[in-house]
């Protein structure tokens, strides 16, 4: 068994600078806690049985306790203020110091004991998501258990029976609690650690907030019209790149509790999904695809082998959700022509900004003035300009020279001589058109104009408002 203090030290060596301490009461374990966001160094396991860390995406995994063959845990449920991305931090609700919380890994067999303490100014309790325990345990607030109140701490505790990958999040007031940024991962390793062994194993949740520009509080009410949508509560480009070494095998594991599901789309590879919340799926169920849906609280893990070295964009394929902060009631204005119009309203309104007469692209280079505490739509900048990006969006970097267990941003990968897209400079010649009778009317190609109907259907026939005399 390893003292405290012993325990604090190495698990601060192990995982880095931003992790400080905090001292439980005697007989519970440290509750370590994260004062940043930054994806951390895999956590390589002290004791217990031996197993190959993920990697928590702009997060950490949660060093234990080992008392008597019991993996001991402390999480601390309270609120916290995260950076969302450089420029905008958030008043959300999480656990010991972070929203999502520490991922918990633990190997098949484990015996794991968990306190969890209530810092939240109302009750809450934790389910631990797809996990096969006694149903004590389960955390459904009333149902399995009386609710934890404020100041309290409960023990659950219970045997890691199936390995896999899992989420844990609160059954009580459980709509304002995750909508407020309460959520974690967890990983049950396999005993043996050679199986489906990968090189990279990269873990994240998917989540959704609204706060209003200018705000730092989600909106907790809201349905359907979010307008923040991250990986472990980060948007673009405050997101981590996941850096990979050319050949390696890749995992990537999600978890969705946001309100929608969110199609995630991987550039340059074809993934294979190996992993649900049920298990590992049967090899002969698996296919070849680039893109997978994820569903509201569903887990997803995608396997590839990264042979393709560059920068390859990873983000969910609904191109709302790669925003940030954006109203949904701009009208489209794309063709409209605002001149005369613009300056008129100038005059009355000093700060006016025509938006979206080209289409959106170039708001993301616009200096427009914001309020504080929010972020452009699309703000990150690539080695060749803006990204026109935001929210659920990052890189998967894969470079021939990256070291063996190395994560540090190797930064933009340098394209061999002409491997990149390039701009036509020779003759550009009219493209055909139709020139037919009616001109930009749009006529069907090859359909003699007088062919077309020429009658006028009676309800559109001046002076045929019907029943509107
Ligand atoms: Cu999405």
């Amino acid at each position: 068994m390893v003292s405290r203090r012993d325990f604090f030290t190495g698990a601060a060596a192990l995982v880095g600078a931003g992790l400080v301490s905090r001292a439980g009461a005697a007989t519970l374990p440290e509750a370590p806690l994260m004062d940043k966001a930054a994806t951390q160094a895999p956590l390589m396991p002290p004791n217990g049985r031996p197993y190959n860390p993920v990697v928590t995406l702009n997060g950490w995994t949660l060093p234990w306790r080992m008392n008597n063959g019991v993996k001991e845990f402390h999480l601390v449920a309270e609120p916290v203020v995260c950076e969302i991305a450089p420029g905008m931090k958030a008043n959300l609700w999480g656990y010991n110091g972070q929203s999502p919380g520490p991922t918990i890994e633990v190997v098949e067999g484990d015996r794991v004991r968990i306190f969890v303490t209530n810092k939240l100014p109302e009750h809450t309790s934790v389910h631990w998501h797809g996990q096969r325990l006694p149903n004590g345990m389960d955390g459904v607030g009333g149902l399995t258990q009386p609710l934890i109140p404020p100041g309290k701490t409960f023990v659950y505790e219970f045997i890691a029976k199936r390995p896999g990958t899992f989420m844990y999040h609160p059954h009580g007031d459980e709509m304002v609690q995750v909508a407020m940024g309460m959520m974690g991962f967890w990983v049950t390793h396999p005993k043996n650690p050679d199986f489906m062994k990968v090189e990279r194993d990269f873990v994240f949740l998917l989540n959704n907030f609204d706060i209003e520009p200018g705000s730092y509080t989600p909106k907790v009410n809201t349905m359907l019209e979010f307008n923040l949508f991250g990986f472990n509560s980060r948007v673009f480009p405050g997101i981590d790149p996941m850096v990979v070494r050319q050949g390696d095998r890749v995992r990537i594991r999600m978890g969705n509790l946001t309100m929608t599901n969110h199609p995630i789309h991987l550039h340059g590879h074809e993934f294979e999904v190996t992993g649900t919340d049920g298990g590992w799926t049967r090899p002969a169920s698996r296919w070849p695809e680039v893109t997978v849906d994820v569903g509201v609280g569903q887990m997803r893990a995608i396997e590839f082998d990264a042979t393709e070295p560059g920068d390859w964009a990873f983000h969910c394929h609904k191109s709302h959700h790669t925003m940030n902060a954006m109203g949904h009631n701009v009208p489209t204005m794309i063709g409209v022509d605002h001149r005369g119009i613009a300056e008129k309203i100038s005059r009355l309104v000093p700060d006016y900004m025509v938006m979206g007469e080209r289409g959106m692209g170039d708001m993301g280079q616009m200096a427009m003035p914001l309020p504080d505490n929010t972020l452009p739509m699309m703000t990150g900048q690539g080695p060749f300009g803006g990204v026109d990006m935001g929210g659920m969006f990052t890189v998967v970097k894969v470079r021939r020279d990256q070291k063996r267990g190395d994560y540090t941003d190797p930064g933009w990968y340098r394209h061999p001589a002409g491997t990149v897209a390039y701009e036509w400079k020779g003759m550009a010649p009219e493209p055909a058109r139709n020139h037919s009778a009616g001109g930009k009317l749009m006529e069907p190609v090859g359909k003699p104009a007088d062919t077309l109907p020429k009658v006028v259907p009676k309800k559109l026939r001046p002076g045929g408002h019907e029943g509107h005399h």
